[in-house]
């Protein structure tokens, strides 16, 4: 619908950008970080190792000085569990929070939101040694032991918490959960996925309990990979097909973290497959009662959805590192109008205003976008003397993308803030330092470590001209 108007960005609107603990900070297993499920990607072919990211460790200085020239009114940045517990659970490592203490501090100082994810991919390896991780009912305690001590160690300090980001995509990536060796495939392990998938949401809702409990001006909410999905046709089948798909892809989590309740129809596909979990009843009654404050949403692309018959493979799912076909359901498929990036994924700033309309009709809960950005390959150019990297298409799809944001709170749906990712370049999840998101250039390549040189974009300036005009419209 074309709106004749549009109202002003809220003043207090979030304009933020993120990072990952991960991908940014480097230093692995410095000061006492002990081992993650993340480590078992490190070397993957084709990839850089995560061990040095870019030195985020030991530049946080200057990397906050420059969000304070950009404006940045917040900042989304995730903690490495395993620096603050090494082993996941027992005794505290204390470089390891101070760490952060000082990070949060300084963002403070600067007047710089801090929006924590409290767990971003890198569950600690020694709990999947001693209880098999999220696929034991022992994971609930740690995790909200652990959380527990960040909202008493960071609580004076931090406003904005995120349980665990893109829940969604750990279950169905069966080496995120510490299963197998990185070629585990999700189908042969679809019974732990859903078990681990209820575990992480009873942990959340502890957790959503903990944090209002200790801190009642805090806001806390999960970080869901989210998006729209189109029939492929408009025969009816592709209609139910990419109706299907947003069940089994986010709503069955939504469903239970926001109404606790398990989606009939993600309930059905678990009971033809043998596989619906056993729980105590209280565990939905915890749920219903312990709502998060907000959903997170991380938007990147729309996929368009048909439907696909089981012939002789009933529930085979294929695709990695998320499936992206299921015999019986659906099978994503390209989309023949919109363009995409290098990687192929779509580039669709229309999506975002649908899905975020969805969203709120569904749950009728602020949104905080905790994710939205552009990736390429890219390399420093000189401008009449100047090093910069004129990322023109990231500036047009960061614009339209805000529009769309700008549209939807024009609607009346409440969004609290938009993240942009990444605010430098850090080491993408699957390509390394080929595939670059940031609004600040990192000067380092997959192979060379080179200065970790950091240069602003142009979509740097730009996106300072925004958070300054309160607005996309500059
Ligand atoms: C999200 C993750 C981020 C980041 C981003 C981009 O799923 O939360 O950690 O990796 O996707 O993904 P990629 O680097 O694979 O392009």
């Amino acid at each position: 619908m074309e709106l004749k108007t549009l109202s002003e960005f809220p003043k207090d609107f979030l304009w933020g950008a993120a990072i990952s603990s991960f991908q940014a900070e480097g230093n692995w297993k410095k000061d006492g970080q002990g081992p993650s499920v993340i480590d078992q990607t490190r070397k993957e072919d084709n990839t850089t190792s995560f061990d040095d990211g870019v030195d985020f460790y030991h530049r946080y200085h200057d990397d906050i000085r420059l969000m304070k020239e950009l404006g940045l009114k917040a900042f989304r940045l995730s903690i490495s569990w395993t620096r603050v517990f090494p082993t996941g659970n027992g005794k505290p490592n204390l470089a390891g929070i101070e760490f952060y203490k000082n990070v949060i501090h300084e963002l403070k100082q600067n007047g710089i939101e801090p929006i924590v994810t409290i767990y971003h991919f890198d569950y600690p390896t020694q709990l999947v040694k001693q209880y098999g991780g999220w696929l034991s009912r022992k994971s609930i305690q740690d995790y909200e032991n652990y959380a527990t001590y960040l909202f008493k160690e960071l609580g004076d300090e931090v406003t904005y918490w995120i349980t665990i980001n893109e829940q969604d995509h750990v279950v169905k990536m069966p080496e995120r959960l510490g299963i197998g060796d990185g070629k585990a495939d999700f189908s042969d392990h679809k019974q732990e996925a859903y078990v681990a998938n209820h575990n992480m949401c009873v942990a959340s809702a502890r957790v959503i309990a903990k944090c209002h409990q200790l801190l009642p001006n805090a806001k806390i909410g999960p970080a869901l990979s989210y998006q729209a999905y189109y029939p492929a046709t408009d025969q009816p089948e592709d209609v139910l097909a990419a109706d299907d798909l947003a069940t089994l892809t986010q709503n069955y989590i939504l469903d239970l973290q926001c109404r606790g309740h398990y989606n009939p129809i993600f309930k059905k596909y678990l009971v033809d497959r043998g596989i619906f979990p056993d729980f105590p009843t209280t565990d939905l009654e915890l749920l219903k009662e312990n709502r998060p404050d907000f959903i997170g949403i991380n938007y990147y692309s729309t996929d368009d959805v048909s439907s696909l018959s089981a012939q002789q493979k009933f529930g085979k799912t294929e695709g990695l590192p998320v499936p992206n076909k299921e015999y019986g359901i659906y099978a994503k498929t390209k989309n023949r109008t919109l363009p995409t990036t290098k990687w192929g994924w779509t580039i669709d700033s229309v999506g975002l205003r649908i899905a975020l309309q969805r969203l709120y009709h569904d749950y009728e809960l602020p949104i905080l976008i905790t994710e939205n950005g552009f990736s390429n390959e890219e390399s420093l150019e000189k401008h009449d003397g100047v090093t910069t990297v004129s990322d023109l298409k990231r500036i047009s799809y960061l614009h339209d993308h805000i529009k769309a944001v700008h549209e939807v709170i024009s609607s009346g749906i409440p969004v609290l803030g938009y993240c942009v990712w990444t605010l430098m370049d850090v080491i993408s999840g699957h390509s390394g330092m080929n595939k670059r998101y940031g609004l600040i250039y990192v000067d380092r390549d997959n192979d060379d470590l080179k200065q970790l040189k950091r240069i602003k974009k142009a979509s740097f300036y730009w996106y300072q001209s925004v958070i300054k005009a309160n607005t996309e419209e500059v």
